[in-house]
């Protein structure tokens, strides 16, 4: 709907535009008349959580001001844009992200300094929004951060989830879960209960012939939840691009609740119709790389996929083009197969309502879409049952259907004597029940697929997708490596680092291109240079001793080594690995004389990562690293010669603590079963060194910081196979050093062995698929020379510093770009004007 105030009207509306305060003065003008007004509180009741809250609704404010203007500039100039489709978006907290992007933290701190308040207090008030999972959720957040630094007119699209990832606490050792309920004073988003989109499920197609005497299909009956938007804006850094995140929310639309029932005094079923519409927002799913198959999954998805294509078909209708230009104005990238079904979306709504020809409109769809794979797993990669879809969307499993079948008869038209590759391309898997194999759909529907990392999709070309390089050439399949963003994860996450690196570089402009880092390498031989680096790892360490203690009670030695694994909890991410290379220098050490003892380099063993709800082997590796601690942490045998922590609910704000207090961290997946991995980038870009397998971006990162200054151990991934089938053929033996490690396990020393049993099994009894013994004894000799090289104070320093000089790479900026240019096709917006 049009409503645009009449021209001859708008001067008198200029006139009392909103405007953005720009000083101190002004933003403590804004920060009170928020908290008197907006907040109802006064100077008499004002709390920190009042005092983040005024903060927050004055930062936004300003972004919504650039909102606006950016959203009109796009409308204005009608580029193509780009819509980044993800189920999860890990944003974290997003009030000093705004203070550092539009570049007014100072203001704020010294506005708030002068009411009464400290600004990391106020900073600290607020909750994260963690609708993510992991290192894919966070992926989609850093594109936000780039997308906008780099005026690129781009949305992204998500579902408003009432709970996000749920948080962990630990009891008695256990993981157990609560649920997450972040909405509670979140100022950043805002409702649009003008833009509502039906969304239909369930029902029946209906076929009848047009007036043109041609078949047509129309979809009918069945259920209708509406999707109502959610906007968040999105600043980029020292531009003025701001640009939306859409988030959907689900409500069940005015004719679900049931008056007649309400009436008949059945209360309490209209209710449950309510709430049976709201369910489907209600829930992140909390798998990482496991897909359950799970009806509200897949509603979630069209949900938000169906909501989200309308909004851009909408948008697009405006500006009256012809639907050949649709790719011309629309680049839609798939985050993994989640959203896989808009592709099945944009098909049916070009033939079933615009009246598209099929081939018109898959020509049209296929230019639309890019598809990027995050993982080889198998179990990761999604699979619909048919008759689930059936039942709930009848009319896209018959386009599914007609997909498959012009795409298999082009198949067999190009290799008319291999009958195999039909069957094993086919979007349905001949099983009981069948299956809609969601990553070939993508694959098929989309102009571009890509892997994250260099190994990664090369995996995916030789393995995975081998049969549809065979089919489409290898010029669908491409690799971007993944980046993070400067801006969080440097600048906000170790402001001191930050500041020092633009003292020696004269700037802060790294932080717009990173590659400017590598100027830094002028100055690893500087001596005071080198000093203050070391004394802002320090106090980065200080600062993550001050947590560990205020939320475990131990305290640890900043003195010593800290070795940091934070990440979800997986067995191929193989936390179990590093928590059995622990219970190996225990032992050790235990072993020594008091002789012996002074030799031992100090660590400190830190993790942190929630595991999936159902996933019992997970769990049971967080068991174990909070059994080993409570033995290994009170023993006077071992003093400060070792500590385990195990920091619970691991998430974002939490990874801006840990990753600049890091010496190092371990990255270290079995070779081949990792896309790329993120923090990796995170650490090393903090100035601390990693230890890590051949695996994702860790080869690439080796190549760019160089072999010297990075501890890599273990199989390649090219011999997992051929170990694999070995084991599986009765051809393995325990490495001594775990049989140890075992051997203490078994003789209760960390609590009742039965508890461990399924994971050491797993190793010894069960073909050890993640080949933890493989790895053992290059990991533990690799551990040692990581002490060694740890006493060498100045070489660990020029290592450091080295390392963050050349990871100009693996800026999300560079991926950005990357993307831009050879999957969307997109160019940034001119906003000097
Ligand atoms: C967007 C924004 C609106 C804004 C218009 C024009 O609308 O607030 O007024 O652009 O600037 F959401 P759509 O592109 O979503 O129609
Ligand atoms: C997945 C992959 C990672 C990859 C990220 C982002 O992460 O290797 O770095 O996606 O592409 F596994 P998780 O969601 O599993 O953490």
């Amino acid at each position: 709907v049009e409503a645009s105030i009449p021209e001859e009207l708008r001067e008198a509306w200029k006139k009392h535009s909103a405007t953005e305060f720009k000083n101190k003065d002004e933003f403590e003008r804004d920060l009170v008349r928020h908290i008197e007004t907006t907040l109802a509180r006064s100077m008499y009741n004002c709390d920190e959580l009042a005092a983040y809250s005024g903060t927050a609704l004055a930062f936004r404010d300003r972004l919504i001001i650039e909102w606006n203007k950016t959203q009109q500039r796009q409308t204005f100039k009608d580029q193509k844009r780009i819509y980044y489709l993800s189920l999860e978006f890990l944003m974290g907290r997003t009030l000093d992200n705004a203070m550092l992007n539009v570049g007014l933290k100072d203001a704020a701190r010294d506005g708030l300094s002068d009411l009464g308040f400290q600004i990391e207090d106020v900073i600290n008030q607020e909750h994260d929004a963690a609708l993510g999972n992991g290192g894919l959720g966070r992926l989609a957040a850093c594109f936000l951060d780039s997308m906008a630094t780099l005026n690129y007119p781009a949305w992204g699209y998500g579902l408003r989830y009432r709970y996000g990832i749920f948080k962990q606490e630990i009891v008695n050792g256990y993981q157990v879960e609560v649920p997450d309920y972040w909405l509670d004073n979140n100022p950043w988003e805002f409702p649009r209960h003008e833009i509502t989109v039906d969304i239909q499920f369930y029902g029946n197609v209906k076929k009848y012939q047009d007036e043109s005497g041609k078949i047509a299909h129309s979809w009918e009956d069945g259920e209708i939840v509406q999707a109502i938007a959610y906007d968040v804006p999105i600043p980029g850094y020292g531009t003025k691009t701001t640009n939306n995140l859409r988030l959907w929310s689900s409500k069940a639309s005015s004719g679900e609740f049931d008056f007649q029932k309400f009436n008949a005094g059945e209360y309490e079923s209209a209710v449950a119709d309510q709430q049976r519409a709201e369910t489907i927002s209600a829930v992140l799913y909390p798998n990482d790389n496991l897909e359950q198959g799970k009806e509200l999954r897949l509603k979630q998805q069209y949900f938000w996929c169906a909501a989200s294509l309308f909004d851009i078909i909408r948008r697009f209708k405006k500006t009256k083009r012809a639907w050949g230009e649709f790719p011309d104005q629309v680049a839609i990238q798939l985050n993994d197969t989640h959203p896989a079904l808009a592709i099945v979306e944009l098909q049916r709504i070009l033939i079933d309502k615009e009246g598209l020809e099929w081939d018109e409109a898959w020509t049209i769809v296929t230019k639309t879409f890019g598809y990027t794979n995050h993982t080889v797993l198998p179990e990761a990669l999604e699979k619909w049952s048919v008759p689930l879809m059936q039942n709930l969307l009848p009319r896209h499993l018959q386009i599914i259907y007609d997909i498959n079948m012009f795409f298999l008869q082009s198949v067999e038209k190009r290799f008319p004597n291999d009958r195999d590759i039909l069957s094993r391309v086919s979007i349905i898997e001949e099983s009981h029940p069948k299956m809609v194999r969601m990553a070939y759909l993508a694959i098929i529907g989309s102009h571009k697929v890509n892997g994250v990392a260099e190994l990664h999709s090369d995996l995916l070309k030789t393995t995975l997708f081998k049969d549809f390089v065979k089919i489409y050439g290898p010029d669908r399949f491409t690799n971007v490596t993944n980046g993070i963003t400067p801006r969080r994860w440097l600048h906000q996450a170790n402001p001191r680092l930050s500041a020092l690196i633009a003292e020696k570089l004269g700037s802060y402009d790294f932080l717009r291109d990173l590659t400017l880092l590598d100027k830094l390498e002028a100055f690893v031989d500087d001596k005071a240079f080198r000093e203050e680096w070391a004394v802002i790892k320090r106090e980065n360490k200080l600062r993550l001793a001050r947590h560990i203690k205020a939320t475990t009670g131990y305290d640890v030695n900043p003195n010593a080594l800290f070795d940091v694994q934070v990440k979800r909890i997986h067995e191929y991410k193989r936390q179990q690995l590093n928590i059995f290379g622990v219970i190996h220098r225990y032992l050790s050490i235990k072993a020594m004389s008091a002789e012996e003892k002074k030799k031992v380099v100090p660590r400190v063993s830190i993790f942190g990562g929630k595991a999936a709800p159902g996933y019992w082997m997970a769990k049971t590796i967080i068991h174990l690293i909070n059994k080993v601690a409570d033995v290994v942490n009170k023993d006077p045998d071992v003093g400060d010669l070792l500590k385990v922590i195990f920091i619970a609910d691991y998430n974002v704000s939490k990874a801006e603590i840990i990753c600049p207090a890091s010496d190092i961290s371990e990255h270290i997946s079995t070779a081949g079963t990792e896309g790329s991995g993120t923090s990796n980038m995170k650490f090393v870009l903090n100035g601390g060194l990693i230890i890590g397998t051949c695996d994702g971006a860790n080869i690439e990162i080796t190549r760019e910081i160089s072999e010297q200054n990075i501890f890599l151990f273990g199989n390649l991934a090219e011999d997992v196979e051929e170990l694999r089938h070995r084991h599986f053929y009765g051809d393995f033996k325990l490495d001594p050093h775990l049989e140890r490690v075992f051997n203490a396990i078994k003789d209760n020393m960390f609590g009742d062995k039965a508890d461990f049993s399924a994971l050491t099994s797993s190793i010894e009894d069960h073909g050890d698929y993640y080949l933890v013994s493989d790895d053992f004894n290059s990991y533990i000799t690799t551990h040692e020379m990581v002490d060694e090289a740890f006493q060498n104070k100045e070489e660990w320093l020029a290592k450091s510093i080295t390392s963050v000089a050349r990871m100009g790479f693996f800026s999300m900026d560079r991926v950005t770009n990357e993307y831009a240019d050879s999957i969307w096709n997109v160019e940034p917006l001119d906003v000097t004007d």
